[in-house]
């Protein structure tokens, strides 16, 4: 399973903990990975600032036959075609994440460009969205993929 970050994710931990809390990226990840361990699950984690970074990870998860994806695609989810027709294209089930409940902010942050073609969307709970996103794959839909294998 992948996990992509979007733009400036990087300062996570780092900038605007008021918003966005005092983890850092990389414990996320680490938190991710190590849950994903103990579910017997490989977790691999990409950020990138730039759209077209993101677009080629994207096409590179299909080549590879990603199972499933959490993306948090940052601003790039209220403004990228690109993306949206990426993750159309390789066809792979995704869960739309925000640290932030992007509904109690800006009107331009409400809507998302991934959401109709994600399997759902988790909103507002910190790192602790990841975590349900990871939660939901674990316990839901990889056992149904590797039912009868
Ligand atoms: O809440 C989320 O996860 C967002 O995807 C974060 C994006 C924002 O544009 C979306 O509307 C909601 C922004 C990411 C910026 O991340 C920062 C982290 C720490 C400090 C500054 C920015």
């Amino acid at each position: 399973m992948l996990v992509l970050h979007g733009p400036n994710l990087n300062l996570l931990g780092v900038r605007e903990p008021e918003i966005y809390g005092r983890t850092t990226l990389a414990e996320v990840d680490r938190g991710l990975i190590d849950r994903g361990k103990v579910a017997g699950l490989d977790v691999s984690a990409y950020q990138s600032n730039h759209e077209g970074e993101l677009v080629d990870r994207i096409q590179q998860a299909g080549r590879e036959r990603v199972d499933f994806m959490l993306v948090n695609a940052g601003a790039y989810t209220h403004t990228s075609v690109a993306l949206r027709d990426a993750l159309s294209a390789v066809d792979i089930p995704f869960i739309e994440v925000h640290l932030s409940n992007v509904f109690a902010r800006d009107r331009f942050r409400h809507h998302s460009y991934l959401s109709d073609i994600a399997v759902g969307v988790v909103c507002g709970l910190g790192p602790g969205s990841y975590r349900a996103a990871l939660d939901f794959v674990i316990s839901t839909v990889l056992p149904a993929s590797t039912a009868g294998a």
